[in-house]
């Protein structure tokens, strides 16, 4: 079989050399391209705060009630881990700040510290990865009635605005610890499900907020901040604080970095088009990669013609490190490892296919007013070998080629998920 793949590999090199395109090179630089694989995907977005945590405040919800949710950090490790093993490349892995290590005791979030994120910091260090974090400001009794940093209540405001503090400093110190930045996002889900009159009043508590949290000033090499607005969530149908017009304005204005999910626009609204109308304002990019169905539903995502376009565009910005990918979607519905691994590795092969188009010839196109030529060629690349590409991009990288990973997800199902007692979490 390896030889079957690595003679249809060489037959793919010689097709894209003919176009220019050296794909040994693109397979080095398509290696180097971490995704942050976010952790909530394996417990469903509940974290490990309090036993029996009950998802309130903010409209996040994982559907769904498929076996062997992890329920505490050494099986949500074990999860990560598996699915790291069939994915190609070296990653990051996207936390939760209440996936923090707790040891059994109710720790209040404006009371977090570094120390119980220690565990997570060995681990990472032990399997040679980078951790991101953000901040939680949901399911939480603080944020029942849907107000965190915007909230009317000084009191509540203040709370939040503590817990944001400290998950601040707890990026600095993963940061300084693995010696690669990471990335602190935040995100809120204040808003309203009717219409509002005071949007002003809100917005300007929110701006306060932020101002008041990003005073104090961490090394860029230890962490950066991001900030991610949306569209609507349930129960905030109608005014949503942390918009993105909010949150695109705080971003030039301050200077940070913007996450982009792409599940948080109007459906037809291109977020790949986005990239370059950002980029030359603001110094980074966050994106949270999702796959909104009618909705803003968080469906694992796969190799869509949106995927394709936003990959093309961060390709084609040029400005691939200032660009930083994570993914953003939850699945109770089926087994939970298996939707990281298709999703992380539908973005890296949207990457693949982005990185095997001659852009030159195409932009010189498109310069020269040649537009039935350019769509011809768009076209006709879309039935290039990029299959073998990718297969050969597992197999050297020593992880699962084609579907024959589907069948060590069956195994750990058997021999690890389907041991855990459902009733138990
Ligand atoms: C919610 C935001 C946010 C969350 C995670 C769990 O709509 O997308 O990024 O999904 O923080
Ligand atoms: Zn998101």
């Amino acid at each position: 079989m390896n030889n079957e793949i690595k003679k249809a590999y060489e037959i793919a090199k010689r097709r894209y050399e003919d176009l220019g395109i050296n794909t040994e090179n693109i397979l080095k630089r398509l290696k180097e391209i971490p995704i942050s694989i976010h952790a909530w995907q394996g417990d469903d977005v509940s974290g490990f705060e309090r036993p029996n945590a009950k998802l309130s405040g903010g409209g996040i919800i994982a559907t769904g009630n498929y076996p062997g949710k992890a329920r505490n950090i050494q099986e949500l490790q074990k999860d990560l881990g598996k699915a790291l093993s069939l994915i190609p490349g070296s990653h990051r892995v996207n936390l939760h700040s209440f996936h923090g290590d707790f040891g059994g005791k109710f720790i209040e979030r404006n009371q977090y510290t570094p120390e119980y994120f220690q565990y997570w910091i060995d681990w990472a260090k032990e399997k040679e990865l980078k951790l991101d974090l953000n901040s939680t400001l949901f399911s939480h009794p603080k944020a029942d009635d849907g107000f965190t940093l915007s909230s009317k209540s000084k009191e509540i405001r203040q709370f939040w605005i503590e817990h944001v503090c400290r998950c601040r400093e707890i990026s600095a110190e993963i940061g300084k610890q693995l010696k690669k930045p990471c990335i602190h996002n935040i995100w809120i889900p204040d808003g309203l499900k009717d219409i509002p009159v005071d949007r002003m009043g809100y917005r300007e508590l929110l701006k306060d907020s932020l101002d008041e949290i990003l005073q104090e000033k961490y090394p860029p090499s230890e962490m950066k901040d991001t900030i991610e607005g949306k569209l609507f969530g349930i129960g905030s149908e109608s005014f949503v604080v942390g918009s993105y017009d909010f949150y695109l304005s705080y971003a030039i204005a301050n200077q940070v970095m913007l996450t982009l999910d792409t599940g948080h626009f109007h459906p037809t609204e291109s977020v790949g088009d986005k990239i370059s109308a950002i980029l030359p304002f603001i110094p980074e990019l966050m994106l949270h990669i999702s796959r909104g169905v009618r909705w803003d539903s968080d469906h694992v995502v796969i190799l869509s013609n949106d995927l394709i376009q936003l990959a093309e565009e961060i390709v084609r910005s040029k400005a691939m490190d200032r660009i930083h990918l994570g993914l953003d979607y939850f699945d109770a519905s089926i087994n939970r490892i298996g939707a990281w691994v298709i999703g992380t590795r539908a973005v890296q092969k949207s990457l693949l296919y982005a990185l095997l188009q001659p852009w030159e010839t195409l932009r010189e196109y498109e310069e020269n007013g040649q537009y039935f030529q350019r769509l011809a060629f768009l076209e006709e690349l879309k039935t290039l070998p990029f299959g073998p590409v990718w297969d050969y991009f597992c197999l050297k990288n020593n992880v699962p080629v084609g579907y024959s990973w589907i069948k060590e997800i069956e195994k750990y199902e058997n021999d690890v998920l389907r041991k855990r007692n459902k009733f138990k979490d």
